[in-house]
């Protein structure tokens, strides 16, 4: 169970946050604190305590604070992004972490070694951790060396297709996985349940387990329904503003 989540209000410079899909737009700044707040109303419904970070105008992706760290029960990992406009980003969470968790339970990814947040994807005391574009062996190396000290364990996943790990899946608790894509058939992946998202709805592979909820982004029935049909409550939330630069329903937060 989760009782803190920490999310970044986003900034009027998101309109220009990295995005591989320039054909869907930029983003409205007004729409996406709209669906920000609407985000938050919907985590303080699954029981959860949401601290909320100010704007940072000089970053327009900073809204996607789960790439500047991991957060385990145990301890914290800054990590050390792998897209230079975002790489700063770290230096503006690492006093909020403090108020959660020891100094010496605060880690760092260090250059050479980088990792984007939405590579790792937690299943009780293992994490998947996608070498991508953004995360690279040296910052997965540094980063299962960390989880080792607490009793946790890693492993790398190749990604093809995807950004992040998580754009295409997703753990849901209960041994069961949303996969999409190039996870669908993935050796790492063979011993979970796997609800199977449909390529038109791909997007919605990024949703979030949060206190016996799953909360997916709004418009994607197909997914919404393959999930309740697996017995989970399910709440939905709009995040096209986000989806936009390539964000979903986990970059926004940090959840522990
Ligand atoms: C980026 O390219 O870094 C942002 N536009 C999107 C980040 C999405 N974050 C995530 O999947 N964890």
């Amino acid at each position: 169970m989760f009782k803190n989540i920490i999310v970044r209000k986003p900034s009027k410079s998101i309109s220009e946050g990295i995005t591989s899909a320039p054909q869907l737009g930029k983003p409205n700044y007004e729409n996406a604190l709209i669906q920000h707040n609407n985000y938050i109303e919907t985590l303080k419904k699954c029981g959860v305590t949401v601290e909320v970070l100010d704007e940072l105008a000089d970053f327009p992706d900073s809204c996607f604070v789960e790439d500047v760290a991991v957060v385990t029960a145990k301890c914290a990992i800054v990590t050390n992004p792998g897209a230079s406009s975002r790489n700063k980003e770290t230096l503006y969470i690492v006093d909020t972490l403090k108020k959660y968790f020891d100094e010496n339970d605060i880690h760092y990814i260090k250059f050479p070694g980088t990792l984007d947040g939405g590579d790792v994807m937690m299943v009780g005391n293992h994490f998947y951790v996608g070498q991508s574009a953004r995360t690279n062996s040296e910052g997965i190396k540094q980063f299962i060396e960390i989880l080792n000290k607490y009793g946790f364990s890693g492993s790398e996943v190749t990604l093809e297709e995807v950004l992040h790990l998580k754009t295409g899946v997703n753990y849901i608790e209960n041994n069961t996985l949303l996969v999409s894509g190039e996870f669908i058939n993935k050796e790492d992946f063979k011993d979970f349940k796997k609800i199977i998202v449909p390529e038109d709805e791909a997007y919605a592979s990024n949703c979030i387990w949060v206190n016996n909820y799953v909360i997916v982004p709004s418009g994607y029935p197909k997914v919404k329904k393959l999930i309740e049909d697996a017995g989970y409550k399910v709440i939905c939330t709009d995040t096209s503003e986000f989806r936009k630069i390539d964000g979903g329903l986990s970059c926004l937060s940090l959840r522990f």
